[in-house]
């Protein structure tokens, strides 16, 4: 039998002749910039007049947490009464995340004064 691959993502993926698809030397994959690949595997037959047949198969990329939090905005700029209540709330930060799943951690951070 003879594996090739014969369409969609043909670049990224090679298959050798037990049909086993393999990454492309070389290949990098990163979720946050492509999550998902298609290729069309075709199997031919070695009879005098070879029949084929053709396949579709998807391959996800799983994510990992390879990006670090951001904040949505530069810090604030907060000023505090010197005297200020203990425990007192003076600003809201808010950071998100390209990664998915357990990657990535949408946090809401409350920043308190507190009296030394
Ligand atoms: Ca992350
Ligand atoms: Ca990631």
């Amino acid at each position: 039998m003879k594996y090739s691959l014969t369409g969609g993502d043909t670049s990224s993926f090679v298959i050798d002749q037990n049909g086993v698809i393999k990454t492309a030397p070389g290949k990098r994959f990163d979720r946050e910039s492509k999550a998902s690949y298609s290729i069309t595997v075709t199997a031919e037959d070695s009879g005098s007049q070879p029949r084929r047949n053709t396949a579709g198969v998807i391959v996800t990329v799983f994510d990992v947490n390879d990006n670090v939090p951001q904040f949505s905005n530069n810090p604030p700029k907060v000023d505090v009464k010197e005297d200020e209540t203990l425990s007192k709330r003076i600003a809201k930060v808010s950071a998100s995340d390209k990664d998915t799943g357990k990657n990535v951690k949408h946090l809401t951070t409350f920043l308190f004064f507190t009296l030394l």
